[in-house]
């Protein structure tokens, strides 16, 4: 009985699907766009401290929670690089940063000749009939000019910007260079001079203004809660100035993490947990965190309620997603650059036309997948170029089973193979981690060791991802490359010894 229950709830559901992609007034007016509208939405450096995903048991998210409810949210969504521009290169491009060498913050991928005419997605979106517009951030930095700005969108709004600023840093100089952005807290001012508010309210007049004989693809990026944090007491007051809001941690939890695992983030801007505390930051940087993350959550409130004031939520996906994760103390760092979930588990919920709503997805699911799921969705030309697989099978029935893993790579030779239960670390010495991710979600057991561990450990090896491309040409920023035959790791251009002490 249940399996009928089961087959006609998702008929009703492809159903719904075709219905809402068809309506009457499509029929009566041919010119009456088929084509579902997309409101790609994207926030920088986001973790899953989202309502829906249970990441922060306090985090207050009502508006990315309305979305998952009248959606599919993928609660196993995994980017492809643990840092902005691989992670956003690849899911542009369709590919894995393995195939195009963009680990770092450069090279721009336009800037490289074999990726320079490559058919980025908004240009797919073109190339099928649609009106593409961005705004904030989505490319990572410049795509090379007004030329190359055309024929990425046709319609540019503005930059992503912090906004208003406090007249200097809030928190005492940070290690590591005291970089400007390693700022957070509360300081008097109008969530309106925000950039990202400015941001949702020019998204909001391209959908009031939207032709009607047109489909849009309508790309708007967050910046917060990239740092600096900066909040306004309206969102503090949403989270209690206690301990409570601090995620736990374990003391010694990189005691059986291999020394590899910080050369990964080896020497960088964003302060280790140690220094946080000793600074008495710690609370004041979670709770700016969450405060940017229910900022940010208000902002998509406006844009869900302009496409409904419009009309258009009806024949609109809406795309949400985070670009990779962040810590906030957990393994001892803040910041992205690791291999462990709170780096590469990411928000991502699909809404919209096609779209069973309520549905929970547990199955692996990347980044990369965005680009044949919204060929699927919207019906534009397939490709053959596409390293992600299509999620439209899970957003009719969010149980329907995915064999291939999750994974996330750093830099050539580091990689994490996330299935439904495991996460599995190599990294490019060999040393290896697995957590069992349903009894320890916290990863703090490293079980790679166990001898009983062997066949799984074998069957996650089998999804190291192939080719492991070296660095691409002009990468910089966050670049790590390792000599096997010499053991010598080059972090930034500079040697890292065997007994070099780790950077506090
Ligand atoms: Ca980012
Ligand atoms: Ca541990």
């Amino acid at each position: 009985m249940l399996r009928y229950q089961h087959l006609f709830f998702v008929m009703c559901c492809l159903l719904g699907g075709l219905l809402a992609e068809l309506t009457a007034e499509d029929i009566a007016n041919p010119s009456h766009p088929a084509k579902p509208n997309v409101l790609f939405i994207a926030i920088d450096d986001q973790n899953d401290w989202i309502g829906a995903f249970g990441g922060h048991p306090l985090a207050q998210t009502p508006q990315i929670d309305r979305l998952a409810k009248r959606g599919t949210a993928f609660l196993n969504a995994h980017c492809q690089a643990p840092l902005c521009c691989p992670s956003r290169t690849s899911l542009l491009l369709g590919v894995r940063p393995t195939t195009t060498g963009v680990y770092g913050l450069s090279p721009s991928f336009r800037s490289l000749e074999h990726w320079k005419d490559r058919v980025a997605l908004p240009q797919h979106f073109k190339a099928n009939g649609y009106r593409t517009l961005t705004a904030g951030k989505i490319y990572h930095g410049d795509v090379g000019g007004p030329q190359q700005r055309e024929r990425e969108f046709d319609v540019w709004g503005p930059a992503s910007t912090v906004g208003a600023l406090p007249q200097k840093k809030l928190i005492g100089p940070t290690p590591m260079g005291n970089h400007p952005f390693m700022d957070w807290g509360l300081f008097p001012h109008k969530d309106e001079d925000k950039g990202d508010f400015q941001i949702a309210s020019w998204a909001i007049d391209q959908i009031k203004s939207a032709p009607k004989n047109k489909p849009f693809f309508l790309a708007t990026g967050f910046f917060l809660p990239h740092v600096p944090c900066y909040a306004t007491q309206k969102w503090f007051d949403l989270y209690p100035d206690d301990d409570s809001v601090l995620p736990r941690v374990k003391e010694d939890d990189r005691n059986d993490t291999p020394r590899f695992s910080w050369y990964l983030h080896w020497n960088l801007p964003e302060p280790r947990l140690k220094w946080v505390i000793e600074n008495n930051q710690w609370r004041n940087l979670v709770r700016s965190y969450l405060a940017c993350t229910s900022f940010v959550d208000s902002q998509i409130g406006r844009l869900l309620d302009a496409l409904d004031d419009a009309g258009l939520s009806e024949n609109t996906i809406v795309v949400l997603w985070g670009d990779h994760g962040w810590h906030l103390g957990e393994k001892g760092i803040t910041g992205k650059n690791s291999l462990w979930e709170r780096s590469t588990r990411v928000p991502l919920v699909i809404a919209g036309p096609g779209v069973c709503p309520g549905g929970r997805c547990h199955q692996p699911a990347e980044l990369l997948d965005l680009y044949p799921t919204l060929i699927d969705l919207c019906g534009l030309t397939r490709r053959a170029d596409l390293e992600g697989l299509s999620l439209a099978p899970q957003l009719i029935d969010a149980t329907t089973r995915r064999d291939r893993p999750a994974i996330t790579s750093h830099n050539q030779g580091n990689h994490a193979i996330r299935s439904e239960r495991w996460r599995y670390i190599r990294y490019a010495d060999d040393s290896e981690e697995l957590y069992d991710m349903e009894r320890d979600p916290h990863e703090w057991e490293n079980v790679a060791a166990k001898p009983e561990h062997a066949s799984l450990i074998a069957a996650h090896r089998q999804w190291l991802p192939k080719p492991d491309s070296p660095l691409a040409a002009n990468s910089a920023h966050r670049i790590l490359t390792y000599d096997k035959s010499t053991d010598e790791a080059i972090w930034e251009g500079k040697t890292i010894h065997r007994n070099d002490p780790i950077p506090q």
